[in-house]
């Protein structure tokens, strides 16, 4: 079904293991550059970073290299749509195919569906066709300002992006083989695996009402190009509002089960303690007394033009940035001078949805000295961002405001 071949071309990459899974090798070797990393970042946790460049992609902060996960640097997030080849690149497993697409298949069933079908590409891209602006963030972006530190991969501010993606919305698959009313959740599985046994497959769940949602959809562009590779190649899951783990990439099944699904990646990751998070949206058939799966992103913000300790000239300085949440819309970013008693507003730019980036910018009045800047993005329910940590073993969720400190020169 999924042959694993070598990749050839321009960006050429991929040897086969003996055990018939997919090393890649690098082909720009690491750029001879620390990365530009944010300098907040607790001493110890990421000064090993680099930046370098897996096959097609731009050179992004490598934080690991199998799995790969490589985070984008702050230049790329100037742009409403972050571009195809800076978007960060997140997996849990290492086995990652090559799919030939004419060989990919999309199997649709599961005990909660009244049959069976599989469905080819072409399949899916002759249904009708769904577009939406949307934020993939993976739920432990900014992992790595935990303090105290939280194990995981290392986040800076970069595991995140938006993009146009463009797909058959799930909905109407799932029509195709018709839900039995005791349909609780959907699975999905996609087609990377564990190189060791012991490790388990990556597969997630989420709600039967968000499966059918009307902007939940199984995508085969992102930004006007055939999905990336690294992006989940052939389709890939877009859940938008929800935290990146739940867009299966490499998609290969999608199953209507009647009972909680009870993998690893549902029942022992991904979760946040009860009621510490103002989340709206809930999974309810995972929850347990103690913890609840993560679903929607928190109210954030970040500094897009400006770099903590960075120099500027006195005058007016523009300052530049990003705000998102989990899909009910920003409605104000504001900033403050002076460490968060006086707040103005910034000016919103353009909105692409409320599932998308939002850009906005202020203007700084710097004098000589040093100059410090907060922001705090609020969005349509009244939510804002967190003003102390909100502790979570994982490291989930980090949506802290954020100050950097500028030198103000004459
Ligand atoms: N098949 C597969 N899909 C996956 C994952 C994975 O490990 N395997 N990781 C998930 C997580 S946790 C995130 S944050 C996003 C990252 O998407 P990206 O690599 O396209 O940026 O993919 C999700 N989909
Ligand atoms: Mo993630």
């Amino acid at each position: 079904m999924i042959t694993r071949r070598r990749l050839v071309g321009a960006a050429g990459i991929a040897a086969l293991s003996a055990g018939g899974g997919l090393i890649w090798r690098e082909q720009r070797k690491a750029v001879a550059a620390t990365a530009d990393l944010p300098s907040t970042l607790p001493l110890g946790t990421r000064n090993q970073a680099v930046l370098d460049a897996l096959p097609g992609k731009k050179p992004l902060i490598k934080l690991t290299y199998r799995a790969p996960n490589y985070e984008t640097p702050l230049d790329y997030f100037g742009t409403t749509l972050t571009p195809n080849d800076a978007f960060f690149v997140r997996y849990h497993l290492a086995n990652i195919p090559v799919i030939d697409a004419k060989q990919w298949r999309l199997r649709v069933g599961g005990d909660g569906a009244n049959k069976e079908l599989e469905l080819t590409l072409n399949d899916l891209r002759k249904m009708p066709a769904a577009e939406t602006v949307a934020i993939n963030q993976c739920s432990g972006n900014r992992r790595g300002l935990f303090d105290p530190h939280v194990a995981g991969v290392q986040w800076g501010y970069g595991a995140m992006g938006c993009a146009r993606w463009k797909g058959a919305l799930l909905k109407d698959v799932i029509e195709k083989v018709g839900l039995k009313k005791e349909a609780v959740e959907v699975v999905l599985d996609g087609a990377d695996g564990p190189v060791a046994e012991a490790t388990p497959d990556f597969v997630k769940s989420i709600p039967v009402a968000k499966a059918l949602g009307e902007t939940t959809i199984i995508a085969y562009e992102m930004n006007g190009e055939p999905l990336p590779h690294w992006h989940g190649f052939p389709a890939r899951l877009v859940v938008p509002g929800w935290t990146g783990t739940y867009w299966v990439k490499h998609l290969t099944s999608i199953r209507a089960v009647t009972a909680p699904f009870t993998g690893f990646w549902m029942k022992s990751a991904y979760r946040l303690p009860s009621g510490k998070f103002p989340m709206v949206e809930r999974f309810f058939t995972q929850e347990t007394i103690t913890t609840t799966p993560i679903t929607e992103m928190m109210v954030n913000s970040l500094i897009t033009s400006h770099t903590d300790g960075e120099t500027v000239r006195a005058g007016r300085v523009k300052i530049a940035g990003l705000a998102w949440d989990g899909g009910y819309g920003i409605r104000a970013v504001d900033v403050s001078t002076d460490g968060g008693e006086a707040w103005e507003p910034a000016t919103l730019g353009e909105d692409l949805g409320r599932h998308a980036f939002r850009p906005w910018t202020y203007t700084l009045l710097a004098r000589r000295g040093k100059s410090t800047v907060t922001v705090r993005a609020s969005n349509a329910l009244g939510q804002s961002q967190a003003t102390s940590l909100i502790a979570n073993p994982a490291g989930y969720h980090h949506n802290l405001m954020q100050t950097v400190t500028l030198e103000v020169r004459r």
